[in-house]
């Protein structure tokens, strides 16, 4: 056999997978805090200052990292393995000297992004509360970025975060998505939120989204079916350049348990990866996870796993875009 490996291949590649061993970082990737060499760049964003309700969000990335570090990386579907197509670095984690200022956090956070973007590197950053989209997306898109101009949104929230300043501060967890709009850093013709469930603060808590969104609950994805909202997703983001925010409160308990602001009745994981295997071909730009509350999570470590999984897919969507447009 010409793919025969010797005894020390099969040692290493086995060793690969033990997930207590060695140093941790996101998906065993090299750790790079320079920005060379690295098309993607998988970045912890340890910070919960933007949420007043649950504040161990900050936590995240080490639990990730812990976790993801032996996670397989090939996608079965698309039949992409993303590490053998992109040069994909762990980053380390956003530098925030003020992290006791909510303020002072978004700015230093958005000049450390443009410093990624400017490397050309495509930012996946694992939060953190939802507070951390904001100084990412002043980064990488709008009137002030080098792409000059709003991109689209995909957006999987239990929740609008469409809010603007609230006890003190515009950089809190429940805004991203109206600093996007009002700042011009999203285009509201391409951003669609998908996954509202659960009982409601106010009855009014989804109208500004649904006046400059599109709005997809969950409610409609059970009675239209994944299909559908996949169809949707991809009517409204097009052809263009595209960021993917994910909350993970968006999924039922059973599949995520360990999150800040917890919904009952949410999406299955077999929903979302069903959605996200139809999404492909979409040009994403970005992507963070977000709101993961580690110490809430079970012994099998299922939400980390769950992120796991969902850093597969980004980083595959991104390979197989890259790919197909190579050879067009
Ligand atoms: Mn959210």
């Amino acid at each position: 056999m010409s793919n025969e490996m010797t005894d020390e291949e099969i040692a290493a590649a086995i060793q690969g997978y033990w997930h207590w061993y060695g140093i941790a970082t996101f998906m065993r990737c090299p750790l790079k805090p320079d920005l060379s060499d690295t098309d993607v760049g998988l970045i912890g964003f340890p910070y919960s200052g933007g949420n007043g309700i649950e504040r161990m969000q900050y936590l995240g990335p080490r639990a990730v990292r812990d976790r993801a570090v032996a996670y397989r990386r090939s996608h079965r579907v698309f039949q992409v393995n993303p590490f053998s197509l992109l040069r994909i670095s762990d980053l380390g984690d956003v530098p925030m000297p003020n992290i006791l200022n909510p303020d002072l956090t978004a700015r230093d956070a958005e000049a450390f992004y443009r410093r990624v973007d400017e490397h050309g590197i495509i930012p996946i950053s694992i939060g953190g509360d939802h507070s951390v989209t904001t100084p990412i997306l002043r980064a990488i898109a709008g009137p002030k970025s080098r792409r000059g101009g709003p991109i689209g949104m995909i957006h999987f929230d239990s929740h609008p975060d469409a809010h603007g300043a609230a006890l003190g501060t515009l950089h809190h967890a429940g805004s991203p998505f109206r600093v996007g709009f009002d700042e011009g850093l999203i285009d509201p013709a391409r951003t669609v939120q998908v996954g509202f469930h659960g009982s409601m603060a106010a009855l009014t808590a989804d109208d500004w989204s649904k006046e400059h969104f599109t709005v997809i609950n969950l409610e409609q994805m059970f009675e239209r079916g994944v299909d559908w909202v996949a169809s949707e997703i991809r009517r409204v983001v097009g052809d263009g350049p595209t960021y993917f925010s994910f909350d993970l409160d968006v999924l039922d308990l059973a599949y995520a348990p360990a999150v800040a602001d917890p919904e009952v009745n949410g999406m299955t994981t077999r929903e979302l990866f069903s959605i996200m295997n139809k999404l492909r071909g979409i040009d994403i730009v970005g992507a963070d996870i977000v709101c993961f509350c580690p110490p809430l999570d079970n012994p099998g470590q299922i939400t980390a796993l769950t992120i796991s999984e969902l850093m597969v897919q980004f980083l595959s969507h991104i390979a197989d875009y890259r790919q197909n447009s190579a050879a067009r």
